[in-house]
């Protein structure tokens, strides 16, 4: 009998109609969360696009990244800085990706109950998307919300017509029949329209740095009228594995807070020169500036997030302008000729602000207005179309790249955006040595070893680099002769190797007599000291 081969009837009821529910749950889950995930992406793809209308900077990845990069507490940022270096903002981006990612799936599975919140969600985070844009320094203003909202609204626009309740009552929840041919019809013509959408905003959004790379292309550099001092012969020993004395542009650190490199256009720039004790305030053109007399130098730039040993240094042949000829003709005076700012505000069309004694700018120094870096115009990472460059202060304090504000003010009325974050409103470069080669943990064979390096004590210069093995007795290095106080110094060290582990650490005293001491402080709030060490096994 039929049903004698199947159990009771009861039985069957009560059993199978179990299995049905839990498969047909599964693939509703699946549904729904693919739903929120292409939801996510239509409305990525949408602001992608919006984005081009207004700016690049505003769409939410962007703007979300940056706003977290702003509220980002010091001790972090020197820690992404120090584990991912230049890769921290890809990874920033793609921890935001995983988590919109987590929530869309969250969203489409909550529309399966709650189809309203679910896409209430979707607009929540379109809100927050375009509360970052408009809150950050370089807003553009209110249309900043604009890709983020217009982006949510197509999500979840898309989110509730993919999760709505299918027109026969047939095939729900079963993910089969014409529920099923409708749900594909609608998420497979979205998917392509998002994916046409972001595409047209990705290749509107890249013409700007087309734009940009362009108008770099177009510069023409003057010779400068008061060359480089020549670098003596000797001052770039060919040591295997030490820093070459100038650091090629390719390989030159780059520390910064934009997530989009600024794109802009000689044509458009401006910089404007205003200010407490400015009497004669000024807005330049590229062109002025190209017009003036320009100085070449050699200048070694250090970050202040560089940890002992680490890479963020470089020295590069900066061409561009002395700063204190321009504040000059504006009428400004250093407070030491009873001048009323003792601060220098910089910004940049980033909205980045760093503050520099006007003192240090005015005292002699090479303090430039830079627009060439390495013989080439400046590139559009380290700040084109012009940068400005302090010898002997930490970037931070003095390097502003694509510049278009110079503010005089003092210290007690503003605090620059990293003084904000709690670090130091003053910055010298703290003298430092580091150790090129050997790499830690190197195996060189006994016997004669080359360790050697690089030292750097800007606007003082290097006296000194003392090198210890072990415990033993410091021992000078070989300093490479010196280009200017404002670049570092190669050392070298020959060292008779013998097997076993050795501890090898440096030590450089600048000119100003002071030598690093062996007490390591941390990266905030002015600059790492301690000895860079690096161990190695003999054999
Ligand atoms: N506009 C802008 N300028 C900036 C920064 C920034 O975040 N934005 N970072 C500063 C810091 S912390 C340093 S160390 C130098 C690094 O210059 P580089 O990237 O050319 O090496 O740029 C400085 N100028
Ligand atoms: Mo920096």
């Amino acid at each position: 009998m039929f049903f004698g081969r199947r159990g009771n009837p009861a039985a069957r009821r009560r059993r199978r109609p179990g299995v049905r529910i839990h498969r047909a749950t599964v693939v509703r889950s699946a549904r729904a969360a693919s739903s929120g995930l292409l939801s996510g992406y239509a409305a990525l793809a949408v602001a992608e696009l919006a984005s081009a209308a207004v700016r690049p900077e505003a769409g939410p990845v962007t703007a979300v990244g940056g706003a977290a990069v702003d509220r980002t507490p010091a001790a972090l940022k020197d820690w992404a800085i120090r584990h991912f270096g230049a890769d921290d903002k890809l990874v920033l981006r793609l921890g935001i990706l995983a988590v919109l990612m987590l929530t869309a799936v969250a969203l489409g599975l909550l529309a399966l109950r709650h189809r309203r919140s679910a896409s209430l969600g979707v607009l929540l985070l379109g809100v927050v998307g375009g509360a970052a844009a408009v809150t950050r320094p370089d807003s553009g203003g209110p249309a900043d919300v604009l890709p983020s909202l217009v982006g949510a609204l197509a999500g979840a626009a898309l989110l509730s017509a993919l999760s709505g309740r299918p027109a026969g009552a047939a095939g729900a929840g079963t993910g089969a029949g014409p529920d099923r041919r409708r749900f594909l019809l609608t998420a497979g013509g979205a998917a392509v329209a998002a994916t046409a959408a972001g595409t047209l905003g990705r290749l509107l959004n890249s013409s700007r740095g087309r734009d940009a790379a362009a108008s770099r292309a177009a510069v023409r550099l003057p010779a400068p009228a008061s060359r480089a001092p020549a670098v003596p012969r000797g001052a770039s020993p060919r040591i295997p594995g030490i820093s070459p004395f100038t650091t090629p542009t390719a390989d030159f650190y780059r520390v910064d807070t934009a997530l989009v490199v600024p794109a802009v256009t000689t044509d458009g720039w401006r910089l404007r020169v205003h200010g407490k004790g400015v009497t004669r305030p000024r807005t330049y053109t590229y062109a002025d500036l190209l017009g003036r007399r320009l100085i070449e130098r050699d200048i070694t730039l250090t970050c202040v997030s560089n940890e002992i040993g680490g890479p963020y240094v470089g020295t590069a042949r900066w061409l561009g302008l002395p700063l204190a000829d321009l504040l000059r003709e504006a009428g400004v005076r250093p407070p030491s000729k009873g001048g009323p700012a003792d601060q220098l505000v910089a910004r940049s069309v980033d909205g980045m602000t760093l503050g520099t004694p006007v003192e240090a700018v005015m005292d002699g120094r090479d303090a430039m207005l830079a627009l060439g870096m390495n013989g080439e115009p400046l590139p559009l990472a380290h700040g084109f179309p012009v940068r400005m460059l302090v010898p002997g202060l930490y970037g931070y304090v003095s390097g502003c790249k694509w510049i278009e504000d110079i503010e005089l003010t003092t210290f007690a009325a503003y605090d620059p955006y990293w003084v904000r974050r709690k670090w130091a409103r003053e910055a010298p470069v703290k003298t430092q040595a580091r150790i090129d080669t050997p790499k830690p943990f190197a195996r060189p064979a006994p016997g004669a070893v080359m360790v050697a390096g690089v030292a750097w004590a800007q606007h003082r210069g290097v006296d000194r680099v003392e090198v210890r093995v072990d415990d033993g007795p410091w021992e000078p290095a070989d300093l490479a002769a010196e280009a200017t106080a404002d670049t570092w110094r190669q050392w070298s060290y020959r060292w008779q190797a013998a097997p076993g582990g050795h501890t090898l650490t440096v030590r450089a005293t600048d000119r100003s007599g002071t030598t690093q001491t062996e007490e390591r402080t941390p990266t905030i709030p002015d600059g790492a000291s301690g000895r860079h060490s690096v161990v190695v096994s003999v054999g």
